[in-house]
């Protein structure tokens, strides 16, 4: 064990402080007298780091002298949280580390604190792409991630007066000890101008594109360590530079102004992430971001490739592109681009090898979240890419017609240029036609895209080319590092730390599930976690909470599909019915607080109310008297990856209430479960696998299912559907100005009483209902331990590991090296 990942290691804490100093003093030029604590981190960082590049090396190396195939994750987001205590665990040096900076007078706590989150995400998809690259790295596949390198991550929220107001995320003001420049690896990058095409002396038409504007993408590396094994991936980001001819120009003329607009403009590529969470809006500089990213990357790619001196129809045996949803299908026509245009490789041939290179993973059947670029648009910034997806599309189109002879509607519905004014390229459909797999991220979600979305691509390709790889979660952070605790029992019980590379081992816990002293301690790590979350809270919003009470979260971006709203409507119906009761009947109410977090789009205007409505309860429901600590209610302000990590081990249970058929997958909904909590959920995405696995009694499920939500909404359209008594109730409450200015939430309730899209009225009752057997059942503190080591026992099948052994093997065939 020791000799297997020998070189991420320091050989004792002596080492470690060695390196510790000479960082502090050198790289730092600090002395240790005058050391805080981000110093200290910074100096830590670096000690751990240099470990890290020396596993990453070798890493390297070796799997280029091994030569095999690699996957390239392409994913316009990571939302990678903090690296300190991840690298510490990876590199097995978390003992060593954690004592040698507190003999020297440091907690390792206060230093972990020190770290920014690397918040390059919006939610769901960017944090499963972040899980991803450690399973690839933990299970010792050759892998890079390859993304953009924002200077500003997901905005910072806060809360003034209930509303939501957002800051600028700089993450990098201090140095960023956990990326390599690579000021060495600079590519050009061109947007705009025309082309032309030339018969050349073989007599064979020849396509050019000669760009208008051209910036630099240079490449910034973050080690990827693996859990257990020395592997250290790659995960390559880039940042925008303007070209040093460009300025020069410029500069010699004398135009000094417009030369120093120009780099600014260069570097705005890169400088922020776009903060939709499913849903797209057809910004100019996001699809400038996309292509920057895309051809950088690709560039980046095939110059490994040309190293090998393979022929181009080796290329797919080599390299294997997943594609993160459709925010880099631009590589399918960017790889067409290169190898006719620049290679001269057959279009026919060429085509064979980008489609047997590309996989496309959907996210979302939301149509809002659908990305349709303007023919206009894109024709202007990318001329020759236009040109070739028309080329794409009439052979694709003329395939079809063939198998299915005039069939005009199947033809303009499969058309990736949707005939509309104007024109627009419809991302997905692209995607699909470019690639040899697509597949959704749980198995209703994978079955919901066959029979709506892509229906026509089934006609079409027949139903082998889509597939379900259902999601996961790495089990080192959101087990091991969130709660360190549990994994310690967990490990008493298993007999070693195992389950971290075989969560299927937790199995071995659930003969406990019954044993009165595991109980014992599983509610009492229950306890501390929710300990932790109370002190949290007291801090960020002077709301004291009782730790015995029921901790009932929901934490994840606002949105109306995820059904907040619903959340605190029933929140208020609560506050009503106990408002109504006896003194005597209060007794039996069971205590409970209610957890929200999450953000909103900023131009996101129905979740911008939502939020305000539920720091607008709290203020009211927390001062409330008649109520004490019966129910509390508490919005956490800027929930990102390291609030997640105190706040999912706190809970009792979670929310994950979607409208059916509306959620792909959900990811969140696994880190709670694993955290002993139980879900109150909809038969939506990941919950239905949830459930298979756990058991129905170990979660609490209500709702309509997705197959009758189509006849519900239609009833809606045409009839008058009477609201939910309850519900209507609760509007009454809000209308009656009790939480402030009604008119605030008119539109809120609007959306509920005349079309309820969502279905909350719907769906109310039944929530109610099982929100009631919730109470009941936590009363139960026997039944209530043993469900969750239950749950948690059956847990296995949601590490991100098993989602990247499937990925390999039916999508990418690639296989793991080990460096021994
Ligand atoms: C699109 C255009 C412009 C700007 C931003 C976007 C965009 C960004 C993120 C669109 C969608 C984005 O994310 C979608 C997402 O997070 N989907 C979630 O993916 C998770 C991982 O598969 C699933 O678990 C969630 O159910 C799904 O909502």
């Amino acid at each position: 064990v020791w000799q297997k990942f020998a070189l991420k290691e320091f050989a004792d804490k002596e080492e470690f402080q060695q390196e510790f100093i000479r960082h502090v003093e050198t790289t730092l030029a600090r002395s240790m007298y005058n050391c805080d604590d981000l110093a200290a981190y910074q100096a830590a960082s670096q000690a751990i780091r240099d470990r890290l590049i020396v596993a990453w090396n070798k890493t390297q190396q070796k799997h280029t002298t091994k030569d095999r195939k690699r996957v390239y994750y392409l994913s316009l987001e990571f939302l990678m949280g903090r690296a300190m205590d991840n690298a510490m665990l990876n590199a097995g040096v978390k003992d060593i580390t954690k004592q040698g900076v507190e003999d020297l007078g440091f907690k390792i706590e206060d230093l972990l604190e020190q770290e920014p989150d690397a918040a390059l995400g919006n939610g769901g998809l960017g944090r499963l792409a972040a899980c991803f690259i450690d399973s690839i790295a933990s299970t010792n596949y050759p892998g890079w991630g390859y993304g953009l390198r924002y200077q500003y991550g997901i905005f910072k929220q806060r809360i003034v007066d209930g509303y939501q107001v957002e800051a600028p995320d700089y993450w990098l003001t201090f140095s960023n000890p956990w990326e390599i420049p690579r000021y060495e690896i600079q590519i050009d990058i061109m947007f705009y101008g025309y082309t032309r095409k030339y018969t050349n002396d073989d007599g064979k038409v020849v396509h050019v594109w000669e760009g208008g504007e051209q910036v630099q993408a240079v490449a910034y590396d973050v080690p990827v360590p693996g859990y257990g094994t020395e592997t250290t991936n790659n995960l390559r980001l880039w940042a925008s530079k303007p070209t040093r001819e460009f300025d020069f120009e410029k500069f010699n003329a004398g135009d000094y102004e417009s030369s120093v607009r120009e780099s600014q403009k260069a570097e705005t590529i890169s400088a922020v992430l776009y903060p939709n969470d499913n849903f797209y809006s057809g910004k100019e500089l996001r699809l400038k971001q996309q292509y920057f990213w895309v051809a950088a990357s690709l560039n980046d790619i095939i110059r490994r490739f040309k190293k090998t001196h393979r022929p181009w129809k080796e290329f797919p045996d080599q390299v294997a592109i997943q594609l993160n949803d459709t925010h880099p299908t631009l590589a399918v026509v960017e790889l067409q681009r290169i190898l006719v245009d620049m290679e001269g490789v057959e279009w026919d041939e060429a085509w064979k090898i980008v489609t047997s290179t590309f996989g496309y993973t959907n996210h979302t059947v939301l149509p809002e979240a659908l990305e349709k670029w303007p023919v206009p648009l894109f024709q202007n910034l990318l001329p020759r890419h236009m040109e070739i997806i028309y080329e794409i599309n009439l052979f694709f189109l003329q395939q079809v017609e063939k198998l299915f002879p005039k069939d005009r509607d199947l033809l303009r519905r499969v058309s990736i240029i949707e005939e509309s004014t104007p024109q627009q390229v419809r991302m997905a459909f692209l995607a699909i036609i470019g690639s040899h797999k697509v597949n959704g991220v749980a198995e209703l979600h994978s079955e919901l895209i066959k029979t709506t979305i892509f229906k026509d691509f089934v006609t079409v390709y027949g139903p082998d080319k889509f597939m379900n790889v259902t999601n996961g979660i790495t089990p080192r952070r959101w087990l091991h590092q969130a709660n360190p605790q549990l994994s310690d029992l967990i490990a008493s019980k298993v007999g070693s730390y195992d389950f971290l590379k075989d969560l299927n081992l937790l199995k071995k816990i659930e003969p406990f599930a019954h044993d009165p002293k595991f109980q014992d301690e599983w509610v009492a790590i229950k306890k501390f976690n929710k300990a932790r979350l109370a002190a949290h809270i007291k801090q960020s919003n002077g709301i004291d909470v009782d730790v015995n009470a029921l901790f009932d979260v929901q934490v994840k971006r606002i949105h109306e599909y995820k059904r907040q709203q619903m959340n605190i409507f029933g929140v208020i119906h609560r506050y009503l019915s106990i408002k109504a009761l006896t003194a005597a009947q209060k007794k039996d109410v069971t205590p409970r607080v209610c957890i929200f977090g999450g953000k909103s789009a900023p131009g996101y205007y129905m979740a911008k109310t939502i939020i305000k409505l539920i720091n607008a309860v709290s203020e009211v429901v927390n001062a409330d008297a008649d109520i004490g600590d019966l129910l509390k209610v508490v919005f956490i302000a800027d929930y990102n990856v390291s609030k997640a990590e105190i706040i999912i081990p706190a809970s009792d249970i979670s929310q994950h209430i979607s409208t059916a058929g509306t959620e792909a997958s959900g990811t969140s909904n696994m880190k709670f479960v694993l955290n002993g909590g139980l879900i109150l959920g909809t038969v939506d995405g990941a919950n239905i696998e949830i459930t298979r696995e756990v058991g129905e009694n170990n979660i609490f499920l209500f709702g309509h299912l997705a197959e009758s939500v189509e006849d519900l909404r239609h009833k809606h359209r045409f009839s008058d559907v009477p609201l939910d008594p309850n519900l209507e109730k609760v509007f009454e409450a809000i209308e009656s100005g009790i939480f402030g200015d009604a008119n605030i939430y008119g539109s809120l309730i609007s959306s509920v009483t005349s079309s309820d899209y969502y279905l909350v009225s719907d769906d109310f009752q039944s929530y109610l209902d099982a929100q009631k057997l919730v109470d009941q059942d936590f009363k139960n503190k026997d039944t209530w331990a043993s469900r969750s080591i239950s749950a948690v026992a059956n847990m296995g099948f949601f590490s991100s590991d098993r989602a990247i052994d499937e990925y390999a093997e039916s999508i990418w065939n690639i296989e793991p090296i080990s460096l021994d």
